[in-house]
């Protein structure tokens, strides 16, 4: 269990409050093992966290896992007494056995450990080829703690049905769901961690699929169980990576007993109009597709050249379903990279304002996460100096030039589409980028407005609100 921090405040660079983490202490101090799960950009928390529980002489066990300590385990086991690279399911169970046998454990597969003779650092064992061994999400709440205000409260379902998460509230009755129905992505896109996963499981496949039967029984058993669902939210890296069959008999069967509206990504190596079809029949309202970027050398960049040349097509494909979404897509884009120039910036911007209004579309700055073929080379050429401020606490919504920031802001707001092409000419763009215009943009006027959608509220209680806040919040 981690507790949470406040998310309408800078919540990158948030920490916990005193009070929240001396009620953890009193909550884990009989526990065995302390487990805590962390992105990247959680890592200032997850030190935060273990080392009071540490000044406040806790000697049990703690150990990190999740995406950061697989993408840089060096830098976490300086942390934590042992971290979990890659899939963590078989190896706390190994690890969670041993010790309750008493027999050693410092050779569990996937676990590096500070030992006193120093850091043991294990191979990973095989990724699970059958996802339908791992058990559903445990939605019993017992023994689950929530941080509400400060305190950390036990998880009720009617907590659950409130819950002023992060991302989430559920509107008292029913609530938004996130749902897996796989792991990995075909792609290999150079700033995501899935470059990572696939070179720390070389031959392996890591693509895999749940059957379809495990997914619907899920979901009844948390209708059952916790609370209506409102809407479903695939949060797979590529829903429609699946073959044409096997997202027929899933999408079949979830219409046929769930029957939710639901919400997928797609990428536009993955799409075509038999699987739109497919999608739009079963209850599927609303896509999100990542565009990236416009410019061809940038797409080279990011090892997306096959997605690339199929961009425009997949666009029109898209497009012609918009009727049939209950909000219009979402396309995402990236810009900001520190190997882009200000023409290949403006050649994505300017394709993000040719779609039909409202833009509901996120256009992020780029983030280096730690292990990433492109992370490597920023550090490789010195761009990355500051790791804490450039990656740990960064916001991902903060584009480095003012005038691009205070032009995605007039963007999100729908501003007539000849303005927002007029500000992206060549010799305009140049001018509002130069020095003279940056200390203008700087100035506090300008400066609140376009921090406004970073300051934007985190609670989503419907779809609107659920694609607001996640990709711009
Ligand atoms: C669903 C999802 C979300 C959801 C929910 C996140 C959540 N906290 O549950 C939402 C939409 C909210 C979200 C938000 C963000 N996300 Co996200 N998200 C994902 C996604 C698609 C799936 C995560 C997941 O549940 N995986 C399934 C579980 C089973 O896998 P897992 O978390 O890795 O856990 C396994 C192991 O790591 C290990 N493990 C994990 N924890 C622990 C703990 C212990 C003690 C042990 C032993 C083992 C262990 O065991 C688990 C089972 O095998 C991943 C991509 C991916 N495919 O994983 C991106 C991903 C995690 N997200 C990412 C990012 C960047 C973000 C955002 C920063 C960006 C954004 N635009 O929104 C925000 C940050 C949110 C925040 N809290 O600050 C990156 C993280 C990169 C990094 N280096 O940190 C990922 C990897 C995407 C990517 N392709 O790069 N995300
Ligand atoms: S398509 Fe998306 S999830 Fe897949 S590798 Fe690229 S960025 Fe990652």
């Amino acid at each position: 269990m981690v507790p949470r921090a406040d998310a309408r405040k800078n919540k990158f660079a948030s920490r916990y409050s005193g009070d929240l983490l001396s009620g953890l202490c009193e909550l884990v101090k009989d526990s065995d093992l302390i487990g805590c799960s962390l992105m990247s950009n959680q890592f200032p928390q997850a030190i935060q966290v273990t080392e009071y529980l540490r000044s406040h002489g806790m000697r049990i066990p703690i150990v990190w896992g999740g995406v950061q300590p697989t993408v840089e385990p060096d830098e976490c086991i300086k942390h934590a007494d042992a971290i979990c690279l890659g899939e963590g399911e078989e190896a706390l169970v190994d690890l969670l056995n041993r010790m309750k046998s008493g027999l050693p454990y410092y050779d569990t597969l996937n676990m590096w450990f500070n030992t006193p003779e120093g850091v043991v650092r294990n191979r990973l064992r095989p990724l699970i080829t059958d996802l339908d061994r791992v058990p559903p999400p445990d939605f019993s709440c017992s023994g689950h703690f929530l941080a509400v205000n400060n305190r950390l409260v036990e998880l009720t379902a009617q907590r659950f049905r409130e819950f002023q998460g992060e991302r989430f509230r559920g509107d008292g009755g029913s609530v938004p769901y996130m749902l897996m129905t796989s792991r990995g992505c075909p792609s290999s896109c150079t700033y995501c961690a899935n470059a990572v996963y696939k070179a720390l499981y070389p031959g392996e496949r890591l693509l895999r699929w749940r059957g379809e039967s495990k997914i619907v029984e899920e979901l009844k058993a948390f209708q059952r169980t916790v609370a209506p669902i409102s809407y479903v939210y695939v949060v797979d890296d590529n829903f429609t990576a699946r073959p044409k069959q096997k997202l027929q008999a899933f999408c079949e069967l979830y219409a046929k007993e769930i029957g939710i509206p639901f919400y997928a990504q797609v990428s536009p190596l993955t799409i075509n109009e038999a699987k739109m079809e497919i999608l739009f029949k079963s209850g599927c309202s609303h896509i999100t597709m990542g565009v990236e970027t416009a410019n061809s050398r940038m797409a080279a960049m990011y090892n997306r050249t096959k997605e690339h040349a199929r961009l425009r097509s997949a666009l029109d494909l898209v497009e012609k379903y918009r009727h049939a979404m209950d909000l219009p897509p979402t396309y995402q884009f990236i810009i900001d990279n520190p190997y882009e120039t200000l023409d290949e910036i403006l050649e994505t911007l300017r394709l993000a304002v040719s779609f039909p209004q409202p833009w509901h579309h996120p256009i992020y700055s780029l983030m280096l996460f730690p292990g990433t073929p492109l992370y490597q080379r920023a550090l490789e050429h010195g761009i990355i100096k500051d790791k804490h401020a450039q990656i740990y606490t960064r916001d991902w919504r903060s584009q480095s030039l003012p005038f691009f920031q205070f032009w995605i802001e007039l963007y999100h707001r729908n501003v007539p589409a000849f303005i927002l092409k007029l500000l992206l000419t060549p010799r305009v763009a140049k001018f509002l980028c130069g020095h003279a215009a940056t200390a203008i943009w700087r100035t506090k006027p300008f400066r609140r407005f376009s921090q406004n959608s970073l300051l934007a509220g985190a609670v989503a209680p419907n779809l609107a609100d659920f694609l607001q806040t996640v990709f711009f919040s």
